[in-house]
């Protein structure tokens, strides 16, 4: 019997300005993720989505003042409290959690419950640093400061987030930024991640970036959690995503990394937990953002060509 993955759907879309994201889930698996993931090996079981609340009904600014203008914080709070504890208990189960969002905020929930019995590392497959805290946040918008939260960085230090510290910040490495905001810059380089850019795909090429990568996530960690924001590849391979940002990797880039990821894997048995986020169905073409996306969670869990 392989590994049992639980899919938990997180139709989340208070962390972003387009509206949309929250169809991500069911894109993803309309897109054929189940039959992906059965034809890497690894036994599925849908958990459902998590319920939320309409954005339309919540006041995005009612915060505690001292969280600045981070947008339905509140409501962010509430959803990863509860996506906390599911992604807790799918591997109290023996399980392997696998998040479906909804926006990048969902992250702070799923590495949350990841890390409670485990010291974390991370990879962070995105075109965005998504570091910002609510003082240096040009948005507003908490699917900017995932990892902010996450660490308990600025305003986010009085949340209940900033009890995470089994999340080794050391061993978060960015595979793929290629937006960075003018503040976010300073944190990013302030801070103990490590950073591949596009420019050092360029360089390199993935499958050593990746390796590089995988290298400071297990270095005296539990396990492997990864990001994979769907920006984090080039709008003409998937355009349906709120905030896209030319340059990204390509469709076999983005699949050489995942398996570089899954091989590792295979020896090594590093992975932990996964998120797959930022779909956004209104803004895709014929659903193509949500099938790259299912095709490249099947790639991580071990489907080769031949
Ligand atoms: N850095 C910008 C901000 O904070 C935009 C980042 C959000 N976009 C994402 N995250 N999809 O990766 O508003
Ligand atoms: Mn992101
Ligand atoms: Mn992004
Ligand atoms: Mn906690």
């Amino acid at each position: 019997m392989g590994t049992t993955v639980r899919i938990i759907g997180a139709p989340m879309d208070y962390g972003a300005d387009r509206r949309g994201v929250d169809m991500g889930p069911s894109a993803i698996r309309y897109a054929g993720l189940a039959d992906g993931l059965e034809r890497a090996g690894v036994d599925p079981v849908d958990a459902g989505d998590l319920l939320m609340p309409r954005a339309e009904e919540r006041d995005p600014d009612a915060n505690q003042p001292s969280h600045g203008n981070a947008k339905f914080l509140r409501e962010v709070e509430d959803i990863c409290r509860r996506l906390s504890d599911q992604v807790a208990d799918a591997l109290a189960n023996g399980e392997f959690p696998l998040v479906l969002g909804g926006d990048h905020s969902v992250a702070i929930g799923s590495m949350h419950g990841s890390a409670r019995d485990a010291d974390l590392g991370t990879i962070w497959f995105d075109a965005h640093a998504d570091l910002n805290t609510p003082e240096t946040s040009p948005s507003g918008n908490v699917h900017g400061m995932p990892l902010a939260a996450t660490l308990g960085r600025g305003m986010f230090e009085t949340t209940e987030w900033a009890t995470a510290p089994r999340v080794r910040e050391d061993a978060i490495a960015y595979v793929g930024l290629r937006s960075i905001d003018e503040r976010e810059r300073e944190l990013v380089r302030e801070s103990e991640m490590t950073a591949f850019t596009m420019a050092d795909i360029d360089e390199r090429g993935m499958t050593a970036v990746v390796e590089d990568a995988l290298d400071v996530a297990t270095d005296g960690t539990d396990g492997v959690h990864v990001s994979l924001d769907l920006d984090w590849l080039d709008p003409k391979t998937a355009p349906g995503v709120g905030t896209p940002v030319r340059g990204g990797v390509t469709y076999r880039e983005a699949h050489a990394a995942l398996e570089t990821v899954s091989q590792r894997h295979d020896a090594d048995g590093i992975l932990r937990s996964m998120d797959v986020v930022e779909v956004n169905p209104i803004l895709d073409e014929g659903n193509e953002t949500a099938t790259v996306a299912a095709e490249l969670t099947a790639s991580a869990f071990g489907k080769r060509i031949l």
